[in-house]
C-alpha cells in the first residue's frame, strides 16, 4: 500500500535491524568502492549497511509506537558477529543483489527474543523461512526495458580483506522506516537502542 493517498492513514514501511560499529561499516564501504564497480550494481549507502532482524511491513503510527517500545524492552547485550566474502543471491546464475553473510549464534538468539516479544503483542507473524543473517551490499538493476529481470553481472566483487572477517560486535538495534526511491531505498532510523556491554547491564 502506498505511504500518503488522499486521507488514508500514513503507513510506513518498517524494518529492525543489528546496526555494524562505524569502524566496520567503513570498511566495507572502502571495500565496496573497489569492489561493487560493475555498472548494472548498485551499491547500498555506507551508512544504510545492516544486519535486517525481522522485516515488519507496512504499518500505522500507533504500531510504529508498540513496536518501538518492544525495541526498548531488549535485554540483550552487544551481539558477536563476523563478515564472510560476498555471495550473490539467489544464486551465481542470476543474481539480484550480493551479501556478506553474517553468521552469529547471538544473532539468532536475539532475532528469536524479537520476533517472539513482536508475536506476542500481535505486532509481527513470524516467517516460515529461517533466518539467514547477513548484510546486503548491493542490488543488482533490472535488465532495463520493463524487465524485473536483473541484469547480467560482468565484474564480480572479490573477496573482503582480512581485517573485515574479524570478530566485531553489533552495537545497536534500529526500527527503520524504508523509504523506497529510484536510486536506491533510504533507511530513516525511527528509535534506537545501544546493546550494552557484556557483563554491563
Ligand atoms: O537489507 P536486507 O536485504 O537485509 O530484503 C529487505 C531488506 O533486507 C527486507 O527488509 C529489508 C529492508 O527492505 N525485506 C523486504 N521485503 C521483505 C519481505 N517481504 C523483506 N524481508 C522479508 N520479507
Amino acid at each position: 500500500m502506498a505511504e500518503t493517498k488522499g486521507n488514508k492513514p500514513r503507513r510506513q514501511r518498517l524494518f529492525v535491524a543489528l546496526d555494524l560499529p562505524d569502524k566496520i561499516r567503513a570498511g566495507v564501504a572502502a571495500w565496496g568502492r573497489d569492489e561493487l564497480v560493475d555498472p548494472v550494481l548498485k551499491p547500498v549507502r555506507p551508512e544504510s549497511l545492516h544486519v535486517t532482524l525481522v522485516f515488519l511491513g507496512h504499518r500505522g503510527a500507533a504500531e510504529v509506537e508498540a513496536i518501538a517500545d518492544v525495541l526498548r524492552e531488549t535485554e540483550s547485550e552487544m551481539v558477536l558477529s563476523k563478515l564472510e566474502d560476498p555471495i550473490p543471491m539467489p544464486g551465481r546464475k542470476r543474481a539480484s543483489m550480493f551479501a556478506l553473510p553474517a553468521p552469529s549464534p547471538a544473532t539468532g538468539d536475539l532475532q528469536r527474543d524479537l520476533v517472539a516479544r513482536l508475536a506476542e503483542e500481535g505486532l509481527h507473524e513470524p516467517e516460515e523461512r529461517n533466518f539467514w543473517p547477513h548484510v546486503t551490499v548491493a542490488r543488482v538493476r533490472s535488465e532495463g526495458s520493463g524487465s524485473r529481470r536483473p541484469a547480467a553481472v560482468a565484474r564480480w566483487p572479490a573477496e573482503l580483506p582480512k581485517s573485515l572477517k574479524e570478530p566485531f560486535y553489533g552495537v545497536r538495534l534500529t526500527l527503520y522506516r524504508s523509504v523506497l526511491q529510484p536510486g536506491g531505498s533510504q533507511y530513516v532510523p525511527l528509535a534506537q537502542v545501544e546493546l550494552p556491554r557484556s557483563g554491563q547491564q
